[in-house]
């Protein structure tokens, strides 16, 4: 495949993808609890450092659990505006790094209809604190994994100055429960940050991306141009 034809299908991708994001704000069939982490779990503070992590044991300090998702190995954090890292993806308060002190996976299981196509989108962005270049994570749900990338070549912000892209994919459901699964793939206490995870039904009228080409935008590169303009678009507005 040429490179033309390559960056041609990735633009696609690209206005599949905002057309997603587009219908998915006007469906009210969101499927995961706390998405966007902005519960941090009923009684929960920040500690010192402005975050708060939660381990396997399903706990954070002061056994509270990260609501809607459970911890399956490592740990994880959830950083604030108010802290040092941010904005958050979304502007919400909260955003989420996959790696807490260590690697982290974090999962959450909801119901699927056989036949049904269901949009799995994300927003991502490296840890500007001190995360390796490459960061990488992966992204899976119905036997597909997407693997996340976020490189320090500044289209991420510098430190404490985070600039997100939208990763996503779909895949079909087959009448059993189905996981979506976080996971860091690098060690060390800094990795990539999630905000807004989001699985949504596809509007069966519409016409629906196919794997192959959600699979073109693995690592984020195919949305990379237009995130980063409607970044700045949004940060001029
Ligand atoms: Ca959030
Ligand atoms: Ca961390």
């Amino acid at each position: 495949m040429t490179r033309a034809k390559t960056l041609g299908l990735m633009a696609a991708a690209a206005l599949a993808g905002l057309a997603m994001t587009a219908a998915s704000a006007a469906s009210a069939s969101e499927l995961l609890t706390n998405g966007g982490f902005d519960n941090i779990g009923a009684g929960a503070v920040p500690e010192g450092w402005g975050g708060l992590t939660y381990y396997t044991d399903g706990t954070h300090p002061g056994n509270i659990a990260l609501p809607g998702w459970t911890v399956e190995s490592g740990s994880v954090d959830l950083t604030a505006t108010f802290s040092d890292w941010g904005p958050t993806g979304d502007g919400s308060p909260y955003s989420m790094d996959i790696n807490g002190w260590d690697a982290g996976t974090i999962a959450q299981t909801f119901n699927t209809v056989a036949g049904q196509t269901y949009n799995v989108s994300y927003l991502f962005s490296r840890n500007p604190a001190n995360a390796p270049s490459l960061a990488t994570a992966t992204v899976s749900a119905g036997g597909f994994t997407q693997v996340v990338t976020a490189i320090n070549d500044g289209s991420f912000g510098g430190n404490y100055s985070m600039l997100w892209k939208t990763g996503g994919f779909s895949f079909v459901g087959d009448g059993n429960a189905a996981t979506i699964r976080l996971a860091a793939t690098i060690p060390g206490n800094a990795g990539v940050f999630f905000d807004h995870v989001s699985v949504t039904t596809a509007d069966r009228g519409g016409a629906v991306p196919e794997p192959a080409t959600w699979a073109l935008m693995i690592g984020g590169f195919g949305l990379a141009g237009a995130a980063l303009r409607r970044r700045r678009a949004a940060v001029v507005a």
